[in-house]
């Protein structure tokens, strides 16, 4: 079956897309060369205030409802009263206060009495009923942002209230949200989000933000923007607002473009911020100013369709070299430490782990081999080598039920294994499986003579770790996964590679069952080995688990994916649903019932969590996984070929049998360890950084691209916030 846009758009105005014909670009649509200067004195004095937006930092953020004043607490026994009068409606017993709940149309209690009837003929899931719950849930959502704090950065679902992070704004949700909306045929909102961007959005502001967070939400939200509304046109939310149809890549360029400042450092590794205006870039506060690993590598897909889209190679080269320098420090078995200092280009201790501040960077190994047709073998090549790193040092298993853990080396890989998982680290199952076929499904990669044990292998390491994933949803009282997930492991540990495909210890099939213990104990599965401690028990609606159950539905075709991914969607509606039914809120545990609200509204909710959730139950052949990637943000974009204009700007060095550098491992041997705690004024460090290597192009090139960036087209908190992440 084609895909057909989902039913009933908000609004339309006709099938054809039109351009209003301004754009700042020729009549090739390509942008004037030229980058904005950029400012040197990396470490000058310039930081403004706290910095935002830095990755994964810290977990906990205090709840809103303890702070909440007088006037606001009132609203929230209103709430009640409400909500009560509200469940009183849905199960019909006291309909005489029935008038009580005739509020907004895009209340979850209003919309849910006629239309729950989730299956259809026969007991079969009627999935197209429950994409449209999803979508009506990215309404109610929006719809409440909308009325309360648009154009805010931040939003606060059971306050009320929103709050900018730069003086005029970024669009922090709206960006965010275009493409779901796009998706979705919302037309009124992406209408209304369209003008706000053409009046409001400037980048040209006074303050520093975080470059990997605003890169992979506002430039990739932008772009997949752009990606959607021009390679499929009358499609997707097709509009007639007369506004350019260039406006979302002019302003991505002018965006990519200041946040380049942050890449003027010795290494060419990115800093964690940058002032939007002066285009400087900032080290961290923290970390003896060190940026993430992940922050540093998981910038590239998004400069780099933005490259292949204007023309322009300076975003390519820019980003690329990054992975070059990433590389050339040689860490063994391809696991890289969580920080990286930008002045040296080398990485700030031995902490190892999948999840905060080092998670993306794998992702973008194997997605940047994808984005470019699988025409640059060095990302698939570190890609690989990750995943047998990851194999042999960080796979072990918990007792006594042997859920698969992708655990942590906080010290270094000498040292002693932490059974510990972020919730972040669920978005491996998925991409595991996405590098395993390349995007087509299983049954089809196995036709092909290429297909080995070792791919059969990789793919139930995925189904595995997706049992992990989902059993974090399973073992709560919410049915809510926590931040943070600790497991009780095997003593002594053991690892992956202690076994064959034979005898390698799984989890039970059916965990997610009750079973049936002595005494009528009827516990979850999965109980005795996890553990979430109090603190670690918040949930940010992060969207990693059911991205994964979205790779994994698309690629085994095994249907208890969506079925998990229908149950977490139900326990998000009803566990973080704020009390009046009129939008959706992170919470602070997820064993406490009902749980308390942390009263915070992060972008990924719309921008990813219902995405996925909405594509998890939509046709197949709605963004096929063959013709896109999606950035670390769920923004889809196309695959494309790399053509005259682009190529692969770096090897990486030789190395021996061991995977050693060639030439260096005599420099190795004598260099001490980088200690963590150590700024890089006090630590003896390895210095590989080299001058940059700059993909070479010609304008004759620029035919080409014109070229293929149709191919691509047809072929395809404020501090808050920030700190989620
Ligand atoms: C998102 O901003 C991205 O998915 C990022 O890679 C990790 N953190 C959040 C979602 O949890």
């Amino acid at each position: 079956m084609a895909y057909a846009p989902p039913s009933g758009p908000t609004h339309r105005h006709g099938d054809s897309w039109q351009s209003s014909g301004q754009s700042r670009f020729n009549a090739n649509g390509y942008a004037p060369a030229g980058v904005s200067e950029k400012i040197g004195d990396i470490f000058g004095s310039d930081r403004k205030g706290s910095l935002p937006m830095y990755k994964d930092k810290p977990y906990q953020y205090p709840s809103g409802r303890r702070k909440m004043p007088w006037f606001r607490r009132k609203r929230v026994i209103a709430s009640i009263l409400l909500s009560v009068a509200g469940l009183s409606w849905w199960f019909g017993i006291l309909s005489p206060l029935s008038f009580l709940t005739g509020g907004s149309e895009t209340t979850v209690s209003k919309k849910s009495k006629s239309s729950w009837n989730l299956f259809g003929s026969g007991g079969v899931p009627d999935w197209d009923n429950r994409a449209e719950k999803v979508r009506e849930a990215f309404r109610v959502s929006f719809a409440d942002y909308e009325k309360h704090a648009w154009g805010d950065d931040e939003y606060h679902p059971v306050a009320k209230t929103g709050k900018k992070m730069v003086p005029n704004g970024l669009g922090w949700i709206i960006v965010d949200a275009l493409d779901t909306m796009m998706l979705m045929n919302l037309t009124t909102e992406l209408e209304h989000s369209r003008q706000w961007i053409h009046n409001n959005l400037t980048y040209d502001q006074d303050h520093d933000v975080s470059t990997f967070e605003t890169t992979i939400r506002m430039l990739g939200g932008l772009l997949s923007a752009h990606y959607l509304s021009s390679s499929f046109p009358g499609v997707y939310a097709p509009v007639n607002d007369g506004l350019s149809d260039d406006m979302y890549v002019e302003k991505a360029t002018d965006l990519a473009d200041r946040l380049l400042g942050a890449f003027d450092t010795q290494s060419g590794v990115p800093l964690a911020s940058v002032n939007l205006h002066t285009m400087k870039g900032i080290p961290s506060h923290a970390d003896a100013g060190a940026s993430s690993t992940a922050e540093a590598t998981s910038v590239q897909l998004e400069m780099k369709y933005l490259a292949k889209l204007t023309g322009e190679t300076q975003y390519w080269d820019r980003a690329e070299h990054v992975m070059k320098v990433v590389d050339d420090n040689d860490m063994p078995d391809g696991l890289l430490p969580i920080f990286i200092y930008a002045d040296q280009g080398a990485f700030r201790g031995n902490n190892i782990r999948l999840g905060s501040r080092g998670d993306s960077y794998y992702e973008y190994l194997i997605k940047q081999y994808l984005q470019t047709s699988q025409q640059e073998p060095v990302y698939n090549s570190m890609w690989n080598e990750s995943m047998a790193g990851i194999k042999k040092h960080l796979i072990t298993y918990s007792r006594p039920s042997n859920f698969t853990i992708l655990a942590e080396r906080p010290n270094g890989l000498d040292n002693a294994i932490s059974p510990k998982m972020d919730h972040l680290v669920c978005f491996m199952p998925g991409t595991i499986a996405l590098a395993t076929t390349g995007g087509v499904s299983v049954a089809q990669a196995r036709k092909q003579g290429s297909w080995t044990a070792e791919h059969e292998e990789n793919i139930q390491l995925a189904e595995e770790l997706m049992k992990t994933c989902w059993a974090m949803y399973t073992i709560t009282s919410t049915g809510l996964a926590g931040e943070i997930t600790y497991f009780n492991m095997h003593d002594p540990p053991v690892m992956y590679e202690d076994f064959t495909s034979d005898n390698r210890p799984k989890s039970p099939r059916n965990f997610d069952r009750l079973p049936n213990l002595p005494g009528g104990d009827s516990r979850p599965i999965g109980t005795d080995d996890y553990i979430i401690k109090p603190n670690d028990a918040h949930n940010l609606q992060r969207p990693e688990t059911v991205e994964s159950l979205f790779y994994m539905w698309r690629i085994t075709g095994d249907t208890k994916y969506r079925d998990w991914g229908w149950k977490m969607f139900e326990a998000f509606m009803k566990h973080t649903a704020v009390l009046d039914g009129s939008g959706y809120s992170s919470i602070s545990s997820v064993n406490i019932l009902p749980p308390p609200l942390k009263d915070n509204m992060e972008s990924f909710w719309l921008a990813e969590t219902l995405k996925y959730f909405f594509l998890l139950f939509s046709p197949n052949d709605m963004l096929p996984l063959t013709d896109v990637v999606f950035n670390t943000e769920a923004h889809p974009f196309p695959r494309f070929q790399l053509g005259k204009l682009f190529k692969t700007g770096w090897e990486r060095k030789a190395r021996d049998a061991e995977g050693k550098l060639v030439q260096e491992t005599q420099k190795h041997e004598g260099a001490p360890a980088v200690l963590d705690g150590m700024g890089p004024q006090k630590t003896e460090t390895i210095h590989l950084t080299e001058t940059r290597a700059v993909a070479t192009s010609t304008l004759a090139d620029v035919e080409t691209t014109a070229t293929t960036t149709a191919e691509g087209a047809d072929t395809a908190s404020a501090q808050s916030t920030m700190l989620a992440t």
